[in-house]
């Protein structure tokens, strides 16, 4: 059952009125930026043992079935899944307790300094299932050797039935004892990449339980330096993208989601980092179809020291990882797992969080690559940990009283960033690719200055021009794909309008000069 719709809502505790599900209740209208505990409630007519699903909250949640707590989320835009008894088979009552205060402590996963805004609301899907005696509560679909059509399905079982049968749409159907890990081939396998997209889906039955799910044929490795995608140097050239829209915060709707995607592949591109956050399912399918790769990763932005060692904190990130990770891993648009955007990684103690939160994404997932991007760059001292060195790095932006773009100081420091990597042995053996560059443009201004039009797109096209004749990179990913919302805090002086305007499209997905300009380079 898929619960969105218009729900019973109030805001701390004034009178009951109607709110959107999935929503944002204070991107627009009548609580417009306002924090504070936001209820939102509905009946549900079921029984019995069942699954509630909610793909993204925020900031925080309490989850209420007929008055009684049943659970609660800490992390916003991450997936919770919940498994209990509903009781008799008539009306029932779910109440959504979303609290968008924010939490200034050290384990906080969402602090006022972020450079983006945190929103109240139920951002995404909410769905309910009543369970069968046996139902599977994980199955992993992932290509082991892609040419060889060679797949590992992993199945967990919740009951006491036992077989279990497949059926792949191109017309294999193969049975299986039950929980466990097997493999299956796949003949004539066609594989999956950005150029040609193919998708297998397959039905897995148990029982009365039927689960439906998608996988792709397709590798990714790094070696000598380099990325390969099924055994081919890959070079990414993308965006960062947040999920969000203007009224709707957050929430953002899918029409617009799917001109988003359609929008970055046009543009020749064939890279996504879902900032800063895990990404949806409805954005992974459009990413899966659309043959655009991903980097999917845990909430966070700069996270300082104190939360880095802080053991409640690193239990969050871990709890969203593996959470992130069951809830996505069959979609192949999913290149590499990430988490901490630009965390206070330049001290030795930022290791051992860094480490967990590595091994982690093992414990869940071998197949795909890991990293994290960093701001702290020849400073940094956990890049060793993880498979791909990411750098995010403003030059030409950011400090300087300059007024024209000076393609030198670009130049300069890619070189100087390249260096430090060559010249390190603990990393001189991985890929780096740029994880974030740009600069904001207010639309209409075509001064030429800083701020114009004309120097984001100078900056972003000479940036291109610099990472694709130096060998040592294997990409680039601009910064960003829209303006996105920011909280007033104590940046919003650099952030005009409270917008960080560094989008290659404006909020509204208006193209800037650098989009259409780059669009020429890349075709
Ligand atoms: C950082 C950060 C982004 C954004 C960007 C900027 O690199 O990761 O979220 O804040 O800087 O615009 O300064």
């Amino acid at each position: 059952m898929l619960l969105n719709g218009l729900w019973n809502f109030s805001f701390e505790n004034g009178k009951t009125i109607k709110m959107p599900v999935p929503g944002c209740f204070d991107a627009a209208g009548e609580f417009f930026s306002q924090r504070g505990k936001a209820a939102y409630w509905r009946e549900v007519v079921c029984g019995g043992y069942v699954e509630l699903h909610l793909e993204g909250i925020g900031l925080r949640a309490e989850i209420f079935w007929d008055g009684k707590k049943i659970g609660e989320e800490l992390t916003a835009y991450t997936p919770l899944t919940l498994r209990f008894d509903a009781g008799e088979k008539g009306n029932h009552e779910l109440k959504i307790i979303c609290d968008n205060t924010i939490e200034e402590t050290p384990e906080s996963e969402f602090r006022r300094f972020y450079d983006f805004y945190g929103f109240g609301g139920i951002y995404r899907d909410v769905t309910l299932r009543e369970l069968p005696e046996t139902s599977f509560s994980y199955v992993k679909v992932i290509p082991v050797d892609p040419f060889a059509g060679k797949v590992q399905l992993h199945i967990e079982l919740d009951g006491p039935e036992k077989s279990v049968s497949m059926q792949i749409s191109n017309g294999q159907t193969i049975e299986f004892p039950g929980s466990g890990d097997f493999e299956f081939v796949i003949p004539e396998p066609e594989l999956w990449s950005p150029e040609e997209p193919n998708l297998y889906s397959v039905t897995i039955s148990c029982g009365d339980e039927v689960y439906k799910t998608r996988f792709g044929l397709r590798s990714i490795e790094s070696k000598n330096r380099k990325l390969y995608l099924n055994g081919k140097e890959l070079f990414i050239v993308g965006v960062n993208r947040h999920d969000v829209y203007p009224l709707t915060g957050a929430a953002i709707p899918y029409e617009q989601l799917k001109t988003d995607l359609q929008m970055i592949k046009a543009e020749g591109m064939n890279f996504i980092r879902g900032s800063h956050y895990p990404q949806s399912e409805l954005m992974l399918d459009l990413a899966d179809e659309l043959g655009l790769l991903v980097w999917d990763e845990t909430l966070g932005w700069e996270n300082p020291l104190d939360s880095l060692n802080n053991e409640e904190f690193i239990r969050r990130q871990k709890s969203g990882l593996k959470r992130m990770i069951r809830n996505s891993i069959n979609h192949p648009s999913i290149v590499f797992w990430g988490f901490l955007n630009e965390a206070i990684t330049d001290d030795e103690s930022a290791r051992r969080c860094v480490r967990e939160l590595t091994e982690t994404i093992k414990e869940e997932d071998t197949s795909r690559l890991i990293t994290f991007a960093t701001m702290m760059s020849d400073r940094d001292k956990c890049l060793d940990i993880v498979d791909i060195a990411a750098f995010n790095t403003y030059p030409g932006w950011y400090n300087g009283t300059f007024t024209f773009f000076d393609p030198n100081i670009v130049e300069a420091e890619l070189d100087r960033i390249a260096e430090f990597v060559r010249n390190t042995p603990e990393l001189a053996e991985m890929p780096m690719i740029i994880s974030e560059i740009g600069a904001a443009a207010l639309p209409g201004d075509h001064s030429g200055r800083r701020w114009s039009e004309e120097y984001q797109s100078q900056l972003i096209l000479t940036t291109l021009e610099l990472i694709r004749k130096d060998s040592r990179y294997s990409g680039v990913l601009f910064w960003q794909f829209c303006n996105s919302q920011v909280d007033d805090n104590g940046r919003i002086m650099m952030r005009p309008r409270g917008y960080n305007n560094k989008g290659l499209v404006d909020e509204y997905r208006k193209p800037k000069l650098a989009w259409n300009d780059l669009k020429k380079v890349l075709k």
